[in-house]
């Protein structure tokens, strides 16, 4: 134990109006359910439960052009960004469990009053940076890093019910990627245009995790002095392993590969923020369920100082016969 992340803020996101299937509003109970908070104090986090953004009910919520749900989502969005901010400026570090990846709009614009300088690294099976122009779907869990980078506010149309107060907080030049393997052609566009710091799983099998890793700390934090924000879908881990999700994509990151993340990006220092996103206890059976919330407690207590090697408490002695 090193008591690095003695303080830590729980913030609960249960949004599920970024996609279409409903569950991932439950994803934050499920999680605490599953033993978040004891799993975290056993490795000597302080942690401290803010509880849930309020989503609220939004009663007529057309679309706006091919963007489905635009009021419901910016208003959490805007919720969860006070609450985001407020656990970093009293804890140091927050832990942000979702809901839908609509959830790293509000956490990152929180995360971004505290730390503007903030490195992000997404760890996805998908790049999140469709605009609304772009996105087949229309579901704004697949557009939110279009929202969040300045570059590309030419791309994003001004939406109405609470978009007005969503501003690009973020430089594509803070962002890299790790797990893709599921990526739109418009989204491969604007990773090309601004020359964005994408690591597929190509780049997994070819470099190895240890290489990628290096290499995408390098990209968004050259000095080693950036606070981290991880924003982790679990649908970047294999379906194996996270099968209760809503756009499970084969060959994902394994265990050991999400594992070995963990603890290096724990072992930098610098970890500030972590968002756990789409997990959908909806999806799949009993067992299913189940293994998704297990995989995203053990990978959520690596980043905040489990370690595979084991740890044992400072005050820890051998007992003596
Ligand atoms: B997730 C897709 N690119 O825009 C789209 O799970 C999928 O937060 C988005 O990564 C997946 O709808 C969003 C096809
Ligand atoms: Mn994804
Ligand atoms: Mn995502
Ligand atoms: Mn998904």
């Amino acid at each position: 134990i090193t008591g690095q992340w003695k303080q830590l803020g729980l913030v609960g996101v249960p949004v599920s109006k970024g996609q279409k299937k409903d569950g991932t509003e439950k994803g934050p109970a499920s999680l605490r359910d599953g033993g978040l908070v004891e799993r975290l104090t056993d490795i000597g986090c302080d942690v401290k439960d803010y509880g849930d953004a309020d989503f609220g009910e939004v009663n007529e919520d057309q679309c706006y052009d091919n963007v489905k749900n635009p009021r419901s989502v910016a208003q959490g969005t805007l919720k969860t960004a006070d609450m985001v901010e407020q656990a970093l400026r009293t804890e140091g570090h927050c832990l942000a469990i979702g809901g839908d990846h609509s959830m790293a709009i509000g956490t990152i614009m929180g995360h971004a009053r505290v730390n503007p300088d903030m490195a992000v690294l997404w760890i996805d099976a998908h790049a999140d940076i469709n605009t609304p122009l772009t996105s087949d779907s229309g579901n704004i869990h697949g557009m939110p890093l279009s929202f969040l980078a300045k570059e590309l506010d030419q791309y994003v149309p001004h939406m109405p019910g609470g978009w007005e107060d969503i501003q690009a907080c973020i430089s594509v030049e803070q962002i890299a990627w790790i797990g893709l393997r599921d990526v739109d052609p418009g989204e491969r566009k604007i990773i090309e245009k601004y020359d964005m710091n994408a690591f597929s799983m190509q780049e997994v099998d070819r470099y190895g995790i240890r290489e990628v890793l290096e290499k995408a700390i390098k990209a968004v934090d050259p000095d080693g002095d950036k606070p981290i924000h991880v924003s982790f879908d679990v649908d970047a881990m294999d379906p194996a392993h996270t099968p209760s999700t809503g756009t499970p994509v084969s060959g994902g990151l394994s265990v050991r590969e999400m594992s070995y993340i963990a603890e290096e990006v724990a072992d930098t220092g610098r970890l500030a923020m972590v968002d756990v996103a789409e997990v959908n206890p909806n999806l799949g059976s009993k067992q299913d369920v189940d293994n998704t919330v297990k995989s995203a407690i053990d990978i959520a207590a690596r980043f905040f100082g489990n370690r595979r090697q084991g740890l044992c408490p400072p005050d820890y002695d051998i007992p003596v016969v």
